[in-house]
């Protein structure tokens, strides 16, 4: 929904070197994205919701748990314009980008913001490069996270607890762009802070492209695992090669503040239906860690999928789907495109 921002139009490339195993070329060759460079503007807002939980949002009213996703690429300069609306201090603070300290986020270093005050933090990021003595510098793209550290402790605990964290994207030059970016967060026993048997569902159609940002917060240890999809243990997810050496994975453990995320094609080789996603701690799932993947054919049916389907323990819940594609041309996306 803002920003000033680069358009990340196709190149018309195809990104993957298959070589003699090219893909089908009838294919339409996926969107990739752009150099980095530019610099960008975002306003973000701190509130309490109604419910209890507090969150991020663009707008005045709008904040959602898991807050908006930041999405931006290597090279880009981001100026978070950040107002705290709620009436306990908020922060901001960012995993995976280069920034001063003043824009650490925390009560040590005063980057905090009192209620109904606003400051600007400032995110750098930067290509891969060497360094003069000859060692490889790791550039900024990758799946990371930004969340308040100050409410509760100084350690944000309470913060991130209450749903004040969200997805951070930093796309190198020629990642592949998805059709659709959906966001889950292991927050506790918790999925994106939704009541136990009432995680969220995510709706995709077979064929498209689609991102997952995978983080985890709180107390626990978690085992990700979606049902039919598979994707590789590296930065994106996707593999570079028939030689790249990535573990081919369909589950991954992860604990407290990690991230990452993948890519798949909804539904490749197995069709539509309405594919699990849930912690695979059996305790955990058996306690609501559980949503689904609904992939739907071309008419928009999902095959054997009742909307008030059973969850895990037999309990009925209420299918909740995500509407349309995120826009690929911001800095951030409006949060009801990937999450709900
Ligand atoms: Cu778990």
């Amino acid at each position: 929904m803002l920003v000033g921002g680069t358009v990340a139009a196709a190149t018309g490339l195809t990104s993957l070197s298959l070589g003699s195993i090219e893909a089908n070329s009838a294919e339409p060759a996926s969107a990739t994205a752009p150099a980095g460079g530019a610099v960008r503007h975002l306003k973000l807002y701190a509130e309490k919701l109604a419910d209890g939980r507090m969150g991020y949002g663009l707008e005045k009213g709008k904040a959602s748990v898991p807050g908006p996703l930041i999405e931006i690429n290597e090279g880009d300069t981001l100026h978070i314009e950040f107002e705290n609306t709620a009436d306990v201090p908020v922060s901001l603070h960012a995993h995976g980008v280069d920034y001063d300290i003043a824009s650490d986020g925390t009560r040590m270093n005063k980057s905090i913001v009192e209620p109904g005050g606003t400051r600007t933090y400032t995110w750098r990021t930067h290509a891969p490069g060497r360094r003069k003595d000859g060692t490889w510098q790791p550039g900024s793209a990758g799946y990371w996270h930004y969340h308040d550290h100050v409410v509760g402790t100084d350690h944000g605990t309470g913060g991130i607890r209450k749903g004040l964290y969200g997805p951070l994207i930093v796309r190198r030059q020629g990642d592949i762009l998805p059709d659709k970016t959906i966001t889950i967060v292991f927050n506790d026993m918790t999925i994106n802070n939704k009541p136990a048997h009432e995680s969220p569902n995510f709706e995709a159609t077979v064929g498209d492209r689609l991102e997952v940002v995978m983080i985890t917060h709180g107390e626990y240890y978690h085992t990700f695992h979606i049902h039919g999809h598979r994707w590789a243990d590296n930065r994106t997810g996707l593999l570079t090669g028939p030689d790249d050496p990535s573990r081919v994975i369909d589950t991954k453990i992860v604990g407290p503040a990690d991230s990452f995320g993948f890519q798949i094609i909804a539904g490749e080789r197995v069709g539509a239906g309405a594919w699990m996603y849930h912690c695979h701690v059996q305790s955990h799932s058996d306690m609501g860690m559980a949503g689904l993947l609904l992939v739907a054919k071309p008419d928009g049916t999902v095959p054997g999928y009742e909307p008030h389907h059973m969850t895990s323990h037999g309990k009925a819940a209420p299918g909740k789907a995500v509407p349309g594609s995120a826009p690929k041309d911001t800095a951030a996306h409006d949060p009801s495109a990937h999450g709900s």
